[in-house]
């Protein structure tokens, strides 16, 4: 097959090892095209790129490529790129894989199980020397909310109502999935958060999700429920989180996305007996598996001219 010689730019943040190793799986992925990282292109090559593959991309690499007409993204989410390309003519395609889908899937029953065998009440009590069983409730008896039915959130929901649990979920437009209580809504989030024993956030960082779970909203979830943000870090108003747990009204918080990232050494976050802290890790990409769903876009563009349509700049995700 003949390659197309205008070369596909993979771009990542300054700090991204993996550079390599996406260029070779994606080169594998797609060996009529040229993958060549940012570092290594020519002037030529910055001049004629039409397309990039993209990790979280520092904004002003895009910008010293005047032909991009868009890039996909290896990352899910892509408020980043959605507020670094405003006003621009640059499409965003991010990455939908069932591979992650499964992944955070396990994760969120994980750590679901985590919270719902109250191993952070036995752990504290390991420190204090404690030997006191508490009561055992079956999963039928207690009930997790998703924030977020999107590809993530349905999969989560899915693994854990076949776990036993009670499951309700919240979204944007109002859907209907099998053994998910669905609601959406102001009213929907306040009937959801009421009856919350444990509230799994897999929501998009947007306009409308900054913020979302702030002293009102958290305030709604009955007294020793627990938060999984498995999200952004942005959507939790950190300052009523640290005072819902301070309080005790939330019994638990498992926290793996944070507004900076990595999260720097003296964050209250690191040493608060009430967190389970993890390092933006509970739904790693599967490299192989995103390189040739990457790859099926872009022979379709090839193919068509057309952009493959999945994220809409104007709701945010
Ligand atoms: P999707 O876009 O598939 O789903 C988003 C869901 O959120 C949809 O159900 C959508 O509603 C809902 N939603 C969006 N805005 C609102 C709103 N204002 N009110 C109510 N519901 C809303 O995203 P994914 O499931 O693929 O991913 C979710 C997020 O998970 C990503 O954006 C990313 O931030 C995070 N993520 C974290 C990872 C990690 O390792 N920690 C890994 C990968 C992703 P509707 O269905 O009506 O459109
Ligand atoms: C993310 C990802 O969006 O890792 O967090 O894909």
């Amino acid at each position: 097959m003949k390659r197309n010689d205008t070369p596909i730019p993979f771009i990542a943040a300054e700090r991204n090892r993996e550079v390599p190793a996406w260029v070779a799986a994606l080169q594998r992925a797609m060996p009529d095209e040229r993958i060549v990282a940012f570092k290594d292109l020519s002037l030529d090559d910055k001049e004629n790129a039409t397309v990039a593959i993209v990790a979280n991309p520092d904004p002003l690499r895009l910008k010293e490529l005047p032909s991009l007409r868009w890039v996909h993204s290896v990352w899910a989410g892509v408020e980043r790129l959605v507020t670094d390309l405003a006003g621009s003519e640059i499409g965003i395609v991010r990455l939908v894989d069932p591979k992650l889908a499964a992944t955070m899937a396990e994760a969120v029953l994980a750590w679901t199980l985590y919270l719902h065998r109250e191993m952070p009440t036995y752990l504290a009590q390991q420190r204090q020397g404690l030997w006191r069983p508490l009561a055992y409730v079956a999963p039928q008896s207690r009930s997790v909310g998703i924030l977020g039915l999107g590809e993530l959130g349905r999969a989560s929901a899915a693994r854990l109502v076949d776990a036993g649990f009670k499951v309700c979920g919240w979204s944007r437009q109002p859907k209907s999935l099998a053994g998910v209580g669905c609601l959406s809504g102001a009213d929907g989030l306040a009937t959801m958060l009421a009856q919350t024993d444990i509230l799994v956030c897999l929501l998009p960082l947007t306009a409308a999700t900054r913020g979302l779970l702030a002293a009102e909203t958290l305030g709604r979830l009955p007294q020793g429920a627990s938060l999984i943000n498995f999200a952004r870090g942005a959507i939790v108003d950190d300052a009523a989180l640290r005072a819902a747990l301070d309080s005790g009204a939330l019994a638990h918080a498992v926290l793996d996305v944070f507004t900076v990232e990595p999260l720097p050494r003296e964050a209250w976050q690191w040493q608060h007996p009430r967190v389970t802290l993890l390092p933006h890790c509970s739904a790693a990409t599967d490299i192989a598996s995103a390189a040739h769903i990457v790859a099926c876009n872009v022979r379709r563009y090839r193919e068509t001219g057309e952009i493959p349509a999945n994220v809409e700049l104007a709701r945010g995700y």
